[in-house]
């Protein structure tokens, strides 16, 4: 199965897709809720290379099973694409595997029906440059594929290809049967257990070392960051999706104290779950973390929602415990006075930056030095008799300074992660009382 992504509008002389987008204000959506989130669909559109030509909102107390927006509503947009010339029809919100089939059915063979989630994957498989990125996105495609294919869509691929469509199934592979993608699923999953289990290693060689992870959502500048506190020259763009794989380099914070820092992929709202789930090898370096920067751009009314994003997103992975310092970026396009006291009030603890001017960095570097001297330490480990099988992870995890014995016990004195060390002493204490 084809894992490149033909873009057709890669050749500047073709013309960019035409799409209307489409989004839905429930009772409790504000309208001023509802255009946010459809122009960051209209950046997401920009940034997958369509045009928007028109926006759609629609008044719904709740989601029609069938076609979302009800069957007079899915009638009345088709001819407003085919007006406009639309070839594309984008859902803010999530439509089922079979709420896109009728809507894809009402809307005909000349205009292709696609949903926030398809739209993102779409970006991704754009921007994917590594073997793991490509191999994660296309993971992601094909899960996303498997329920939704049908005649009508092997048939637009072949007939329409580009946004929505990009990646899949190659055309070689227009009639290949669930059972054929099932098991490309399963040796894409087996290829990246395999890329995991050499991050695995590469990871233990930097063991001693206290890592931090920049964690935000996309377009927060989170790499400008990155190349502003080290020398890593990360890819910027004003995109969303800038930065699909994980970059990590040393910062020098004083003579004593150097620390790695990784930049990774942005998060988004409603990001779809089982791309976060292809995404789980790139974003190892997040989950091995000892702190994260949670990246904000302050200069956005969002940054609140975005907040809550980035959580949710660390909640999904399990991540929700791991210290954290809350970075408010983009401190040079904040204008007013009263949006800087708001977000003062909203985020007391968070550092105010300029990534891009160098601002305040100063004050970045000695938040993250307090938080290394207290969560980094020397402390001693007692691990009885009946837990020795426990030295040789502890060995592996932590910089092991010092060795003595007391009578069954085992006496050492380690440095590195406060959580690490804590949770070892937990495990040698419960293989005490087993
Ligand atoms: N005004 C202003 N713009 C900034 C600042 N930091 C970053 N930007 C801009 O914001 C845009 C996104 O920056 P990136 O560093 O690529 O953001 P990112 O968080 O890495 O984004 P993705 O990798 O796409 O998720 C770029 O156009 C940057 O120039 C800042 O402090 N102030
Ligand atoms: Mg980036």
């Amino acid at each position: 199965m084809s894992t490149t992504h033909l873009d057709r509008r890669a050749d500047p002389n073709s013309p960019r897709e035409k799409a209307i987008l489409v989004g839905v204000r429930w009772d409790d959506t504000s309208r001023q809720t509802v255009e946010e989130h459809l122009s960051e669909l209209r950046l997401l559109t920009e940034t997958a290379g369509g045009e928007v030509v028109g926006e759609v909102t629609q008044r719904r107390t709740r989601p029609d099973t069938t076609t979302f927006i009800g069957k007079g509503k899915a009638e009345s947009l088709k001819w407003q694409a085919a007006e406009l010339g639309c070839t594309l029809i984008i859902f803010d919100d999530d439509l089922t595997p079979s709420q896109q089939k009728n809507l894809q059915h009402v809307a005909g063979d000349s205009i292709k029906v696609i949903d926030r989630s398809g739209l993102i994957i779409d970006i991704f498989a754009r921007h994917a440059r590594t073997r793991e990125a490509k191999t994660q996105v296309e993971l992601a495609q094909l899960q996303y594929l498997l329920p939704r294919l049908t005649r009508q869509w092997t048939h637009l691929e072949r007939q329409m290809g580009g946004i929505g469509t990009r990646g899949g199934p190659g055309e070689a592979q227009i009639e290949v049967d669930r059972r054929l993608i099932r098991s490309r699923i399963k040796k894409l999953q087996d290829e990246l257990r395999h890329i995991a289990d050499e991050r695995a290693v590469q990871s233990r060689r930097r063991r001693n070392a206290f890592r931090i992870a920049l964690v935000g959502y996309t377009n927060a500048g989170k790499s400008t960051l990155m190349n502003a506190l080290t020398d890593a020259e990360v890819f910027v763009e004003d995109q969303l999706f800038a930065t699909l794989d994980t970059t990590t380099r040393k910062l020098t914070l004083d003579e004593n104290t150097s620390i790695l820092l990784s930049d990774t992929v942005g998060f988004i709202r409603k990001l779809p779950h089982h791309l976060i789930a292809s995404f789980r090898s790139t974003l190892a370096e997040v989950a091995e973390a000892d702190l994260l920067l949670k990246v904000i751009d302050a200069a956005t009314p969002q940054a609140m929602e975005h907040f809550t994003t980035i959580n949710q997103v660390l909640e999904y992975l399990e991540l929700n415990d791991t210290p954290s310092i809350t970075v408010l970026n983009k401190l040079d396009a904040i204008t007013d006075r009263s949006s800087l006291t708001q977000l003062q009030r909203q985020f007391p603890e968070g550092v105010i930056v300029s990534a891009i001017r160098r601002l305040r960095l100063e004050q970045l570097e000695s938040a993250i030095l307090e938080a290394y001297s207290r969560e980094f330490v020397t402390d001693q480990l007692r691990i009885p008799i009946q837990a020795v099988k426990l030295l040789d992870t502890i060995y592996q995890s932590l910089e092991v300074k010092d060795r003595s014995y007391e009578e069954d016990t085992t006496i050492l004195t380690v440095r590195g992660p406060k959580n690490i060390i804590q949770t070892l002493q937990a495990r040698a204490d419960g293989s005490q009382d087993s």
